[in-house]
This record gives C-alpha cells, structure tokens and sequence, in this order.
C-alpha cells in the first residue's frame, strides 16, 4: 500500500516541522552558490536569516521560467558539473531552453517518488511496467523507468511510439502497468481495438500511470473503459523534477503532492497573493532537497487548488486537484475564459464522436476565431446529413449550456485528427504572426 510509509503518512505536524527546517536550509543555500537567487533574495529585501520556518515562505521571491531561460544553460545550477549526474531541457521552441540538471541524490529522490505512485497504483516488485513515455531531454521517460526500477519492477522501455509494437509487447510481455500521456493511452487502446484485441480480456494492464498533460474526468472514463484499466494521474515538470511531483492513489481524489520534498503554493496570478484552499489559482512550487537545481517558488502556470481534508488512502501529503489547464492555454471566447480541458469535458459525453479534437483559432479582421473540430466514431454514418447537422446542433447546445459561450463546431470524418504519441496538441493556432 505503501512504499515510504514513514514519510508518506507522517503527522501533519512532523511534516511541517520538517518543511520549515528544509526551507530554512534551501534559503542558505540558495543564496550561498546562485548568484540569481542572492541577487532576487537583495532585490526582495530578504536574507536567508530572516527564515525561520513554513511561514515565512511568502517573503521570498517567486521564479518564472523566464528566470531560466536567461541563466540558459547552467547558470542556475547549484552545484560544480562534477557532480551533475544527468540533465534534462524542455524543448525550447518559444526561447532558450529550460536545462535541469541532477545529482545522484536528486535521481534517487525522483525515483523514491515515482515509486510510491507506482506502489500507490497498485505496483509492486511483480509489476511488469511498460514505458511509453518518451526517453530523452524529456522527463517523462527516464523518470518512470527509474521509478520502476527502484522499487524493483520489470521495465520495458518502448518509450513512445512504435503503437503496434506497443501493443504486440503489452500483451506478449503482460505488461501490467501502462506509463504514458492520456492521449497516447487513448491511441493505444483504439489501436489494439482495431487489431482485434479487447483490452480488457487479452491484457494484463491493471492500471495506466498518465500524465504531462490535462485530462478531463469523461476522458479518463473513457481510457479506462477501452484500455479496462483504472487511471491515475501523475503530475510533474521539467523545471521542478519531472512526473511525480504529484500522483493519484487509488481514491483517484486528487493528486498527493510529495510534500516532504516540495511545498505547494496555490496564488492568484494576478495578485500572488496566495488564495484559500479550495480556491483555484496558479500552483507555486518550492524544492527542498534538490542539490543540483533548486528552485525557489516556482511559478507554473499550471491552475489547480488545494483538496480540503484527510485523504482516505492514509497518506497525509495534501492533494492537488487535477490541473484545468495552464494560464496561457486559456482562451477567451467572447470575453469567456475557456479552458481546453472544459470543451474536453463536454465532448466525451458524445458516444458518436471520440475524444480526439483540436480547436483552431483563426483570425478574422481584428476579430478571432475559434473553431473547435471533433469526429465521429468509425460506425457514425457520415454520410447522412441529417444525422451529422443534428449531431453538430447538440454538441453545440451543450458547449452553450456548459460553457456559457457559442463555439463553432466542425465535425470531421473518423481518422482526421492526428493522433498524438506523446502531448496531444490540442490548439491550432493560425492567427497571424502566430504559429500552428
Ligand atoms: O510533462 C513531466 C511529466 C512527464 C509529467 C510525464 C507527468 C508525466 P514538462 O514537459 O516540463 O514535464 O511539462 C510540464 O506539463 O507544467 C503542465 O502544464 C503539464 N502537465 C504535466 N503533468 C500534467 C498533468 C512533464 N497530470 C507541464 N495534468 C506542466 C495536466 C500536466 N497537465
């Protein structure tokens, strides 16, 4: 049931002792061997000194990726490159890009954490775990494959892509634990559907580990009914360590926050003032035992809030909920802010349309346009108008009545919309001076 239980249920209390001696040991540290960080703690009139527990977090600056970009690529670094064991980038296409770097302690931190989610899935040292995450620069890979290692599992590492290979292996390997985006588990599922296997009769997969992008509740009904497997979802990012910041147990809840490594902090973006629990905001994440790049109130952009209240699982980590979306993948319909996620939400109510869509935003004049296109399942009979306007009326009805905005739908055949192996991309956008 658990893989640390000493940490993972400690006493509130205990817990937050041990944050605030952390926290007080990371402002020394931070201010000692990043010239960034002595620089902003000045700048914010603090000094390490003046920390002297939990509380005193909301005295210290907050980080922005920008932070990162211009210490492109290792001036943020905390520690000599004699001691970076491994390092990690975001891919950077809208700037420099995000370069992490790790010490073998930090790796041994990131896998302890990967591997209480894995236990908390229902892992064990049986479970045979399928990588289908992409390995590289990426996170997603490397830290569920040293996840499973840890805690002792069978590793397959596929990484992402290669689907029919992905699906000859999960069933010949009997492959019990799935590691990959939710789209991507999606394909798989649809895939080995078409190749005539029932997922839920000829695999093993008990449960999908999916994360690195959001996933509304009626998507993941839906992976877990054509993968027939329960899905938990699994939080991270590059810039903080990579998946398993944050993990489901199988309450399926909201997310368990590995709170004796970070702190979570939810503000509001505009103010940053830190908003109530049960309040949605921008998650803020502190570091507390990264040697290598530690990270000092993280802006993420990432909105979420904090769940209220005892988890039933015992683990005492406060949860997260799920994330609705990030701040700059919201868009403002007609003056309504409308998350991906939400059209999500709606369109997975649908039996004749999948779960695949994109939403295109064009412009026209000075006014832009937002078209949101869906398809239809493979049985849908296309090619009868009348079913296919009505279809498109009701969609839209619901987006209306939901959402409180009019969005123009487009249905497409079955097969239209490319399929993701890794972070769907779920926003076209063509307006001018942008790119798709
Ligand atoms: O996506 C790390 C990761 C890999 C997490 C595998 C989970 C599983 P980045 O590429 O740096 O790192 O992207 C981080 O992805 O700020 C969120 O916007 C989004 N994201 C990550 N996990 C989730 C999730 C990895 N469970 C960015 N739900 C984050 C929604 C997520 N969004």
């Amino acid at each position: 049931m658990y893989y640390q239980p000493e940490i993972e249920t400690m006493a509130r209390k205990d817990l937050c002792s041990l944050q605030g001696e952390r926290l007080k040991r990371l402002a020394s540290y931070v201010y000692e061997r990043i010239p960034f960080y002595r620089k902003a703690f000045d700048g914010a009139g603090v000094s390490p000194d003046d920390i002297k527990g939990l509380e005193d977090i909301t005295r210290l600056p907050f980080t922005v990726k920008q932070d990162l970009r211009d210490a492109y690529p290792f001036e943020m670094f905390a520690v000599p490159n004699a001691e970076v064991v491994r390092i990690h980038a975001s891919s950077g296409t809208t700037g420099n890009a995000t370069v992490v770097g790790y010490t073998s302690q930090d790796l041994e931190n990131w896998a302890d954490c990967f591997a209480r989610f894995l236990v908390a899935a229902g892992g064990s040292a049986d479970s045979i775990v399928q990588v289908a995450y992409g390995y590289g620069l990426f996170t997603g890979g490397l830290g569920a494959h040293q996840g499973g290692e840890a805690l002792g599992c069978t590793v397959i590492p596929l990484s992402s892509g290669n689907t029919r290979r992905q699906i000859q292996l999960m069933h010949d390997f009997a492959s019990d634990i799935l590691c990959c985006t939710p789209s991507y588990a999606l394909h798989i599922a649809e895939s080995a559907r078409e190749e005539g296997f029932d997922p839920a009769k000829d695999f093993k997969v008990s449960a999908a580990i999916l994360g690195a992008e959001p996933c509304s509740e009626g998507m993941r009904r839906e992976i877990e009914e054509k993968l027939g497997a329960r899905v938990h979802d699994i939080y991270g990012l590059s810039e903080v360590m990579g998946p398993g910041v944050a993990c489901e147990c199988g309450c399926q809840q909201g997310l368990h926050v590995c709170e004796d490594h970070f702190i979570v902090e939810v503000v509001d973006p505009e103010t940053l003032n830190p908003v109530a629990d049960g309040q949605w905001g921008e998650a803020v994440f502190t570091t507390l035992t990264k040697q290598a790049s530690p990270l000092i109130r993280y802006r993420t952009r990432d909105i979420t809030r904090i769940i209220e209240g005892a988890c039933a699982c015992g683990r005492t980590f406060r949860r997260i909920d799920r994330i609705a979306g990030r701040t700059d993948d919201m868009l403002i319909i007609r003056g309504v802010n409308v998350f991906p996620s939400q059209i999500e939400e709606v369109i997975t109510q649908f039996t004749d349309i999948t779960a695949q869509y994109q939403i295109i935003l064009t412009s026209k004049g000075p006014l832009d346009r937002v078209e949101l296109q869906v398809e239809t399942v493979a049985d849908f009979p296309f090619d009868e108008v009348r079913r296919l306007e009505a279809l498109k009326k009701e969609i839209s009805r619901e987006l209306k009545s939901n959402l409180q905005v009019a969005i123009d739908v487009k249905i497409v055949e079955p097969k239209t919309i490319a399929r993701s192996e890794g972070k769907a991309k779920r926003i076209v956008d063509l307006r001018e001076g942008r790119q798709g």
